[in-house]
């Protein structure tokens, strides 16, 4: 049997994994996500329809543990996909709304497909009497108008005749309750619902979140008719009728919260009836509208029909898949695309136009209330070769933000700018103060907002995505004064310490969520942590090289907006090469003092817990900490031979004083290796990246472990609550840059590829510098390039320690040096 390469399909129908489906398949185009929840069900505990729209956020307050928190959160709009229905036969009483849950439900498919952008649902449903009724569905997001989305449903009888009647409509009756573990939080973000309706077939909602006052407005217009141009949603092909007579006008129902149409629909045995609902989104967010609900009411009244939004859509969908591609054969090509069809869905080229950073999960759910993490370390690096306007939009989300983290870190009573951990609308830190641990009940503080290194993250973006795009006017502008303030930060948190001549920052978290003080100290955080340490020093490094390659009038320019003083730069200078790196048995350690820390008995936790991943859970339940032991949720030393390729790796090392060779790394990513439980599913994309740069066999064990993160939902249950962005992009990456050794900088492409065995043939489509579409492939130990006849210039390549030059319309083969 073949595996179609691009639809995922699911047989039959099981509540147990619905959740699951729902963030797999949930549809989206950078603007606003809706999950694939079945039109007809309500949320429970099986079903959670939610839609998100891309920096919709909203603040409460709640009372937890007796103490009052605010959150801000992403905010599950009101439910466009309802769509009920029931058979009413003729003489006999109505049945009942029928719904995937019910038990006359015979038989039950889904399909996502990745080409087209579209999710069909295909039901039976039969009751006592034989009688049954075929339901086709049909559903997108619109990828070409980002405001649209569209819902074709057919409903085909058999065995009876009467009428089949339908409510369709808004829900604005949601909360935020996709996530077990905030049950006990404040979960109302809408208010101010008003609905109403235009014509006979739209209906429309409006209401605005509680605290931030974004104002939404939902249109739906819906009608029915009979099959047309021969096709059912499910794309089944049935004799064309005309629209069947008896379709009255439907009755529209206005409640507080709800506005819906009821149709009844004649259906004669084997006859199709088709309803289709179009449903426009805008909020008060949006530019280029005078109100939202104008804009939605307008936008559907002038929306063309189900067939022709369709073919819009999907040519917006070819042209997507063309500036990505990127084709791996087999099953991890399967994977692949479906990551890729969801990180486009999230960041699309619709992101460039908005104002919002890269959500930890996604639009697909609630996990992290939509917040914005370190994660786009993992996902721009990416777009940064297909979409590069994509990425400067959400360099851009951070710059907006530097002013409110130059007020944290002044706040702190430090210079510079401090980066919240988790970042939402306006840039604050977001990071809760308690979290719950499931396991024991109990609230707990958290201390992650000490992970500063998401500063050097922003700072690493600027520069590689500058690099990629050749964008000097990014780097010379923002870009320079996000790093030169990420710098300072950096500077000016780091202490002398006289004892180990050399500079130190203390009381950090590192990547490694797991550790976050010292066991028994007062105070969280830790101190020297390698991974915060190294990459301040390389943004130092970053930020002087900036300083003395800026055009003198913008130097000049920036220094005194900054006010930077002179004697700032020689600060960064001596702490680029002295900031405090430490080790421990000829490895470097994740901080100073971890050396001292206890061994795990792995082989005993395995043994009695299984699944160990959220190992801080258990031992926290068993009146423990993680925090006393050698154990990490995720890379973090090992993070370093993510971001750095082996040669820029020791080049730093090398800055700071150390010499970390290929024998000390290799010590390095061993120990590590055997003391990290994979909590988080970054940590399954670093591993792979960092043993396939070293040649290793086993980095295919984490590949595959990456590549099901979520489509096996390895992290027990966390996919339903949104997909791991970061681990999809990462994944996708790790085929473009990992395997190729591929960096774009210079206007030159510098291959050195690493294939593993079982990725020994891909093909990649890139666009960076002025090149648009560079055609890269490997096959059989060597590297094909192709540069079409429009590339503006030559594409030069570095390979195996020697240059070569494509010109356009040519194509290239070359050797890869022998490993
Ligand atoms: O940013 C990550 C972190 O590294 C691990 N915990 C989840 C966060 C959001 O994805």
């Amino acid at each position: 049997m073949t595996v179609p390469a691009w639809t995922w399909s699911y047989d039959g129908y099981h509540p147990d994994g619905e959740r699951l489906r729902e963030a797999l398949c949930a549809l989206g185009n950078g603007y606003f996500v809706t999950r694939g929840a079945a039109t007809e069900v309500l949320p429970g505990p099986a079903h959670y329809p939610g839609t998100y729209a891309a920096g919709c956020y909203n603040r409460l307050t709640s009372t937890v543990a007796g103490r009052r928190v605010e959150n801000e959160d992403l905010v599950n709009l009101p439910n466009w996909l309802p769509l009920r229905y029931r058979m009413r036969p003729a003489g006999a009483a109505p049945g009942p709304w029928l719904s995937p849950d019910d038990p006359q439900l015979a038989e039950h498919r889904q399909t996502l497909d990745l080409r087209h952008g579209t999710l069909t649902h295909w039901s039976v449903y039969e009751d006592g009497a034989g009688r049954r009724l075929s339901v086709g569905q049909c559903r997108l997001v619109h990828m070409g108008d980002p405001h649209l989305a569209a819902l074709r449903t057919s409903f085909t009888a058999a065995g009876w005749a009467g009428e089949v009647e339908v409510a369709a409509g808004i829900d604005g009756d949601v909360r935020n309750a996709g996530v077990a573990r905030y049950r006990e939080l404040a979960d109302r973000h809408l208010t101010g619902w008003e609905t109403g309706s235009e014509g006979t077939d739209t209906v429309w909602l409006r209401c605005r979140t509680v605290d931030s006052d974004i104002r939404i407005a939902m249109a739906a217009r819906t009608r029915a008719s009979g099959t047309d141009a021969g096709e059912t949603a499910a794309g089944e092909t049935v004799s064309g009728d005309a629209a069947p007579p008896g379709i009255g006008a439907p009755r529209t129902d206005l409640t507080g919260r709800r506005a819906f149409q009821t149709f009844v629909l004649p259906v004669e045995p084997g006859s199709t009836v088709v309803v289709d609902k179009t449903v426009a989104l805008y909020t008060s967010r949006d530019l280029a509208i005078s109100n939202p609900l104008r804009a939605a009411a307008d936008a559907v009244r002038r929306a063309p029909d189900f067939p022709r939004l369709l073919a819009s859509h999907q040519r917006a969908w070819a042209h997507l898949w063309q500036q990505s591609k990127l084709d791996v054969p087999g099953d991890s090509g399967r994977i692949l695309r479906l990551h890729l069809f969801h990180v486009l869905q999230t960041l699309s080229p619709h992101t460039a136009e908005l104002d919002v950073g890269v959500p930890a999960r996604g639009l697909h759910g609630e996990a992290y209330r939509g917040h914005v993490f370190w994660d786009e370390l993992f996902v721009l690096p990416f777009l940064d070769l297909h979409f590069p306007e994509v990425s400067r939009a959400l360099l851009g989300y951070r710059y907006r933000r530097l002013p409110a983290a130059c007020r944290a870190a002044a706040a702190a009573g430090l210079a510079g700018a401090m980066y919240p951990w988790q970042s939402g609308a306006d840039g604050r830190e977001e990071t809760q103060e308690f979290h719950l641990n499931p396991r024991s009940g109990r609230w707990l503080p958290d201390h992650s907002r000490l992970q500063h290194h998401v500063g050097s993250a922003v700072a690493y973006n600027v520069w590689r995505y500058c690099q990629a795009s050749g964008d000097t006017t990014f780097l010379h502008t923002k870009g320079a004064e996000m790093l030169l303030q990420i710098a300072r930060f950096w500077a000016a948190g780091a202490v002398w310490d006289p004892d180990l001549g050399r500079y130190r920052i203390r009381g950090v978290v590192g990547p490694d969520e797991y550790h976050d003080g010292y066991p028994d100290a007062a105070e969280p955080g830790l101190d020297d942590n390698a991974y915060t340490n190294v990459t301040a020093a390389w943004v130092l490094m970053r930020a002087l090289e900036l300083c003395h390659g800026l055009p003198e009038v913008r130097r000049q320019q920036l220094f005194e907006r900054i006010q930077l003083a002179q004697d700032e730069q020689e600060r960064w200078d001596e702490l680029a090469h002295r900031l405090h790196v430490p080790f421990h048995q000829g490895v470097i350690s994740q901080f100073a003092g971890y050396a001292d820390l206890a061994e795990l008995d792995w082989d005993g936790y395995r043994g009695r817990y299984g699944d160990i991943r959220r190992l801080d859970r258990i031992l926290e339940a068993e009146g423990d900490t993680v925090n006393r032991y050698q154990a990490s949720k995720q890379a973090d030393v090992l993070m370093l031979g993510y971001l750095f390729a082996p040669a820029e790796l020791a080049a730093v090392f090398r800055q700071l004083g150390y010499t970390v060779d290929d024998d000390v790394w290799r010590a390095t990513v061993d120990y590590y290796l055997h003391r990290t439980s994979h909590g988080s599913t970054l940590s399954a994309v670093v591993h792979a990246w960092v043993l396939a740069r070293a040649r290793r066999a086993d980095a295919w064990r984490y590949c595959e472990e990456a590549l099901a993160g979520d489509v096996a939902d390895v992290q027990g249950g966390t996919t339903a609550e949104g997909i791991h962005l970061g681990a999809m992009a990462g994944t996708l990456d790790f085929v473009q840059r990992g395997m190729t050794g591929l960096e774009a900088r210079e206007h030159t492409l510098w291959l050195d590829p690493a294939p593993l065995p079982q990725f020994s043939k891909f093909r990649v489509r890139l666009r960076y510098g002025s090149h648009w579409d560079v055609d890269l492939r490997i096959r059989a130990g060597r590297v094909r390039i192709a540069v079409p006849e429009s590339d503006p210039a030559p594409v030069r390549v570095w390979l195996g320690g020697r240059s070569y030059t494509i010109a356009p319309d040519t194509t290239r083969w070359l050797d890869l040096p022998r490993a």
